[in-house]
């Protein structure tokens, strides 16, 4: 029996990786994209946004054929470059050596590569094609394109990747219940450049800059590293582009002394950058005009109690499952997503209340534990990564990971270098982070702890780590 066609809402970075995958595995596949086609003429241009590439994610596209193509234009980050309030900085490497490392790579390469992919694979892509609404009772979408035409289309099967402002979650919800919940963070971000080192006007530069830019150097900062000033309550971030730039993100409180409410002028956020993040103000030429002319993103957590109705739609991605960023795991944990669901279709591809059942019963736990971790991960990175307490910690942590491969694995492995299922790596790092509370407790110092005595324990409670087919 010839599969049933399947319709693909949303050709973003989850969409177009689903469907290259299922086209690949020769299901006939029709995509909607809102937006117009990003490879043509007159697109180009605008902010260069990057985005941190981890082990997930590089599985996603290694099944699609495409880490060759990608590697080359990823550039590596070797961990979190410290910066403090003096302007000084700490590399914290973020694996044992260069196999552990993350990659920041530019959002628009990324999704027209795997466009291309995808149609190279069979797909039909339709841009400018708003999902507007669902008709369930004849199984019909009824699309809008910029210039207000519409269309419909009629398809069985429909998968939503079509991002967190779902439209097909929305038609869904009209029909059934699906237990949506948006937790607001109560923070939101805002985006800034620092340029190419050649594009920054040299008499802002402090002296060594601008050695650096006349010897022809292409970045302005570490380039191999992941930038961050943790302040606190907030913090800035940056990211290298391939190009020599970096994407700063300030994530600040909505309210409260500082906040979006309280940095609202373009003196305001000199005086802030200048006060809390000194080093960057020299290398981001154009601050207030990014700051008050870029948009502020809002940051959360949705939730849904159901992800699919019956067999008939299904959403991924962040449709289903959008998360605050700072685990850097949104898209890696959508790229999950697509294999996983290419799987289950590929093999019951006629059973697809099945196979969205199961999907929905795989995932969701996943999905609930990334979102948690990703929570986590605000406060160690704008609060703890510079505190003893911490430190002494996380040096312990990495001790008892070389005294028991694969049994001890710090957390941030688990999730950023591993396939292990968020659920497993949320588990195992409670356990963990529990015995180095206890092993810890009183102590300043690794040599005052007997790590002797922690052994047992530690091969009592922690079984073998799921080891993961390739
Ligand atoms: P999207 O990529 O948002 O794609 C949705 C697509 O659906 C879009 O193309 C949209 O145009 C289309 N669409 C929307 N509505 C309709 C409609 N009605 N009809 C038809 N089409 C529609 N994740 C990481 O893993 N690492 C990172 O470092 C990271 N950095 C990020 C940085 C920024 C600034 C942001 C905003 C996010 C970042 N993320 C990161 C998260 C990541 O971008 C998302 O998790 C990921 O893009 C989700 O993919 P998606 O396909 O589900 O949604
Ligand atoms: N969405 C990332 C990490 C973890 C880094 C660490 C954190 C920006 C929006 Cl905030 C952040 C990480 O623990 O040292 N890995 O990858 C990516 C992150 O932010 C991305 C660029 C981002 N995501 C809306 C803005």
């Amino acid at each position: 029996m010839k599969a049933a066609p399947i319709t693909i809402v949303g050709a973003g970075l989850v969409g177009s990786l689903l469907a290259t995958l299922l086209a690949q595995r020769g299901f006939e596949i029709t995509v909607f994209e809102r937006r117009p086609d990003p490879r043509k003429a007159g697109f180009l241009g605008g902010r260069s946004i990057n985005l941190a590439l981890a082990e997930r994610g590089w599985h996603g596209l290694r099944l699609a054929g495409l880490q060759d193509r990608m590697r080359p234009i990823t550039v590596m980050m070797r961990g979190r470059m410290i910066h403090d309030i003096d302007g000084r900085t700490n590399l914290q490497r973020y694996g044992r050596d260069d196999s552990e490392v993350i990659w920041s790579v530019n959002r628009g390469t990324l999704n027209t590569t795997m466009l291309d992919a995808a149609e190279a694979a069979g797909a039909v892509i339709h841009f400018d094609q708003r999902l507007e609404s669902v008709d369930w009772k004849t199984s019909t979408l009824h699309l809008c394109s910029e210039d207000e035409s519409r269309r419909s289309h009629q398809a069985d099967i429909i998968l939503g990747s079509d991002g967190a402002g779902s439209a097909l979650r929305a038609s869904m919800a009209q029909v059934i219940g699906l237990g949506e919940r948006f937790d607001s963070l109560g923070h939101s971000y805002k985006e800034l450049e620092i340029p190419a080192l050649a594009d920054i006007p040299s008499s802002r530069l402090p002296a060594d800059l601008r050695e650096a830019q006349a010897r022809g150097e292409r970045f302005a900062m570490e380039p191999n590293a992941l930038h961050i000033w943790p302040r606190g309550n907030y913090m800035c971030i940056a990211l290298p582009n391939s190009e020599g730039s970096f994407t700063v993100t300030l994530f600040l409180p909505n309210e409260g002394e500082p906040s979006l409410a309280s940095v609202s002028s373009a003196a305001d956020a000199r005086a802030f950058f200048e006060r809390d993040f000194a080093d960057t103000v020299p290398l981001i030429p154009d601050l207030e005009k990014d700051y008050l002319g870029n948009p502020t993103g809002l940051l959360g957590t949705l939730y849904l109690d159901r992800w699919h109705f019956e067999g008939k739609a299904l959403l991924i991605g962040d449709a289903s499952h959008a998360i605050v960023p700072f685990h850097g795991q949104g898209m890696n944990s959508g790229f999950e997503d697509a294999v996983e669901l290419a799987e289950l279709l590929t093999a019951s591809p006629n059973d697809s209340a099945a196979v969205f059942a199961e999907f929905e019963r795989r995932r969701k736990p996943n999905a609930d534990a990334i979102a948690e971790m990703a929570l986590d991960n605000y406060i160690e990175m704008r609060d703890r990564v510079d505190d003893a307490d911490y430190l002494l910690m996380r040096e312990l942590g990495h001790t008892l990971a070389a005294r028991h491969p694969g049994r001890w694995v710090p957390r941030y492995w688990m999730v950023t270098f591993s396939r292990i299922p968020y659920a497993i790596a949320y588990q195992r790092g409670e356990i963990q982070q529990r015995i180095l509370r206890e092993l810890i407790a009183g102590k300043t110092s690794l040599a005052e702890i007997n790590l002797d005595g922690a052994d047992s324990r530690i091969v009592e409670v922690l079984g073998p780590v799921p080891t993961q087919e390739s």
